[in-house]
């Protein structure tokens, strides 16, 4: 098998690059498309249900698939630094790309509320961390102002090149089934994602490469759901904090979406986020991050509304290992502590 070349040259001739776009890859997209046999049975009706596993791409997450279109572009136009406000991914993904690309990383996020793995991430990764009193809403407000007016440019999914990047995975879909999926379930925050993936239905639609077009079924968390309330949010909470977002940049273009595929925005509570979460893990073998659990929290919402025999593509948006913290405390795991270092003691916790 050929090795996979990142999916700028992957996907060259759909994405707006030229010969001379300096190309800053770490080989990001091709990510794989599992089936979940254990939701799909829940489900019935001889559906059938898989994963797209994006919390495999190099930082962890989809903000990859965005993030080497947007550094590669601010690269060719001779830009030296980057910004962009973060619930935590995307701060990981400007920082490992910037710096790979020899260009200064600024990261604004939220103070006490970016995941443990993604913290590490951004500081690993050699980015300059400025973590502010206030949410992400406020940090995108600030980091807008700071690209206006100084020298910097803006990498949060403002940035048209982000969704360009993104639309990939739209591609890699509809080139692993042969055709769209029936329904595509996605975790919403900013609604880059969704945004995204719809554009990047539609070209293949258009260039003939797919019959059907899905309707987009998008999701957020019931403390942090501008989209589904139609409203601004000021005070967002969940334990999803990748989508503890109040006011999404891309909501226009989220509801033509939805608007435009027949699709739904639902709200799920983080106790049933959690408990998709757990089922996927358990049962599955597959460990995203609470966000990501969000999508398949909203296709057993809505279970009854999948028709017979469809085909349906969850997004898991990023990896489990990016929040440690929730692992820990959200599990049903029998977890036996502080045991004698014996044969008879561990046969005994054991059953036998
Ligand atoms: C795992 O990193 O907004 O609807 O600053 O990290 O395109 O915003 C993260 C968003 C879903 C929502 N799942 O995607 C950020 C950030 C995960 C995420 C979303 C995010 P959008």
């Amino acid at each position: 098998m050929q090795d996979w070349p990142g999916l700028i040259e992957a996907y060259r001739t759909w994405l707006p690059v030229s010969n001379s776009t300096p190309v800053v890859t770490l080989r990001e997209g091709a990510t794989p498309l599992i089936p979940v046999p254990s939701i799909a049975e829940r489900i019935g009706k001889g559906v059938k249900v898989y994963v797209k596993y994006d919390g495999l791409n190099p930082t962890g997450s989809f903000k990859d698939r965005g993030m080497t279109m947007a550094i590669s572009k601010a690269k060719e136009a001779g830009c030296e630094a980057v910004i962009c406000a973060s619930t935590g991914n995307t701060s990981a993904a400007a920082a490992a790309y910037a710096r790979r690309a020899g260009m200064r990383a600024f990261v604004l996020i939220p103070d006490g509320y970016v995941a443990q793995g993604k913290l590490a991430q951004a500081l690993v990764y050699g980015a300059e961390v400025l973590a502010i009193r206030g949410n992400f809403d406020t940090a995108l407000d600030i980091v807008r102002e700071v690209s206006d007016q100084y020298p910097v440019t803006l990498v949060n999914s403002v940035n048209p090149y982000r969704l360009q990047g993104q639309k990939t995975a739209a591609f890699e879909l509809i080139d692993a089934l042969g055709d769209a999926p029936d329904w595509l379930c996605i975790p919403m925050g900013n609604a880059g994602n969704i945004t995204a993936y719809w554009m990047g239905f539609q070209e293949y639609h258009q260039a003939g490469r797919s019959r059907t077009l899905p309707r987009m079924m998008g999701f957020q968390a019931s403390g942090s759901a501008p989209l589904v309330n139609e409203t601004t949010v000021t005070d967002p909470e969940t334990i999803a904090t990748a989508i503890r977002i109040g006011n999404p940049v891309n909501r226009e273009k989220a509801i033509a979406a939805r608007a435009a595929s027949n699709g739904a925005f639902l709200d799920v509570t983080d106790e049933e986020i959690l408990q998709a979460y757990k089922l996927l893990g358990g049962e599955e073998g597959i460990f995203c991050e609470p966000a990501s659990a969000a999508s398949v929290a909203g296709l057993l919402k809505r279970k009854d509304e999948v028709p017979t025999g469809a085909t349906v593509v969850c997004v898991l948006t990023g990896n489990g290992l990016k929040d440690p913290d929730c692992a820990i405390n959200n599990n049903d795991a029998a977890f036996h502590t502080d045991l004698n270092p014996d044969l008879g003691t561990v046969a005994k916790v054991m059953g036998f």
